[in-house]
């Protein structure tokens, strides 16, 4: 079975105690929006960290009701960014969001040796794209945001903190589609020699709590039709939850192909560190936004 819909994160936001969010920089397109409708709609309780006036102003202008969403006023913004990471990890918000700043800040800021939200493992960011032309099928991309061009033994980490994504929103077995541009291990292709070697770590216990196959092309990834034609006999082949891409350009491309050429919307947040980070990007519709928010408040709380 297939994952399908995303809504089913807002249901799941909603459960227990509701998670507070720290916005840093909430100048943006929709950002505001976004909150406001998060707190109406029970996901989480927001922080505005930022310049006061001009958030107060950029409501005002888009008639945006923050009722009920505390402001720290700080017009700096490396030091907006500081305090938003600081309240994360002094445990005064359960996830982060980044505003209108350069995901490179907030990463940088996030990766502070100091006051910075790091477990000594790697933070790698997973997608989860609802498609239409697919019936609305649920299907996961990493990393697209944060790794730019990882080894085999990053690769397996990317996987690892997928699969304890994966198991927090309901599939305990996710199938891992280790993407190449081909389905032949080819020596000349390193994204098929580490897809091999994931898949054998995976068969092997060295990577658990999902089924890992590669290298896959994208078709027989995601097309039953297109592995049979292939001859490609593998529970992941057509059926893939997430698709472990090479390198960020690849998962970035595909990622951005879905939302804006299909009409597809999504979900991202940032995980293996102290808590999730939500990084969405300006022109992310509302709903992705809104989406985003609530898969990082199902893994904040779990
Ligand atoms: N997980 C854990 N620690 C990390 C990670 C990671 N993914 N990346 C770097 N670190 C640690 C390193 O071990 C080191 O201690 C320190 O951080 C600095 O490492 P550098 O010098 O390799 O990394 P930076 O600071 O130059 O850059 C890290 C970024 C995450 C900022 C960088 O990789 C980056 O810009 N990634 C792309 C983000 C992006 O532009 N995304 C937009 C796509 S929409």
């Amino acid at each position: 079975m297939t994952m399908q819909k995303l809504d089913f994160l807002l249901e799941e936001s909603r459960k227990g105690r509701p998670m507070t969010l720290a916005l840093a920089c909430p100048y943006g397109d929709d950002a505001l929006a976004a909150v406001a409708r998060a707190g109406r709609e029970g996901v989480v309780k927001t922080v505005l960290v930022g310049d006061g006036s001009r958030i107060r102003a950029l409501a005002e202008n888009d008639g945006c009701d923050l009722s009920g969403v505390d402001i720290v006023d700080e017009k700096n913004e490396e030091k907006a960014v500081e305090l938003s990471v600081r309240m994360v990890s002094s445990g005064e918000a359960d996830l982060l969001m980044k505003g209108l700043v350069k995901t490179s800040t907030l990463l940088k800021a996030v990766l502070d040796k100091e006051w910075g939200l790091r477990t000594g493992s790697l933070l790698s960011h997973l997608f989860l794209f609802e498609i239409p032309a697919m019936n609305r099928r649920v299907i996961g991309i990493s990393d697209g945001g944060m790794n730019t061009y990882p080894d085999l033994n990053a690769k397996a980490k990317i996987i690892e903190n997928a699969v304890a994504c994966y198991h927090k929103i309901g599939v305990p077995q996710p199938r891992i589609a280790a993407l190449a541009a081909v389905e032949a291990v080819n020596p000349d292709m390193q994204a098929t020699l580490d897809a091999a070697a994931l898949a054998k770590m995976n068969e092997r216990g060295q990577i658990r709590g999902c089924i890992v196959d590669g290298p896959l092309a994208l078709d027989n990834a995601v097309s039953e039709e297109s592995a049979k034609i292939k001859g490609i006999s593998s529970p992941v082949a057509g059926n893939a939850d997430m698709l472990l891409v090479p390198d960020i350009e690849s998962g970035n491309f595909v990622g951005k192909v879905l939302l804006y050429m299909t009409g597809g919307k999504g979900a991202g947040v940032i995980l293996g560190a102290r808590k999730p980070i939500v990084l969405t990007s300006r022109f992310d519709s509302m709903e992705t936004k809104l989406l985003s928010i609530a898969l990082g408040a199902v893994v904040a709380r779990s």
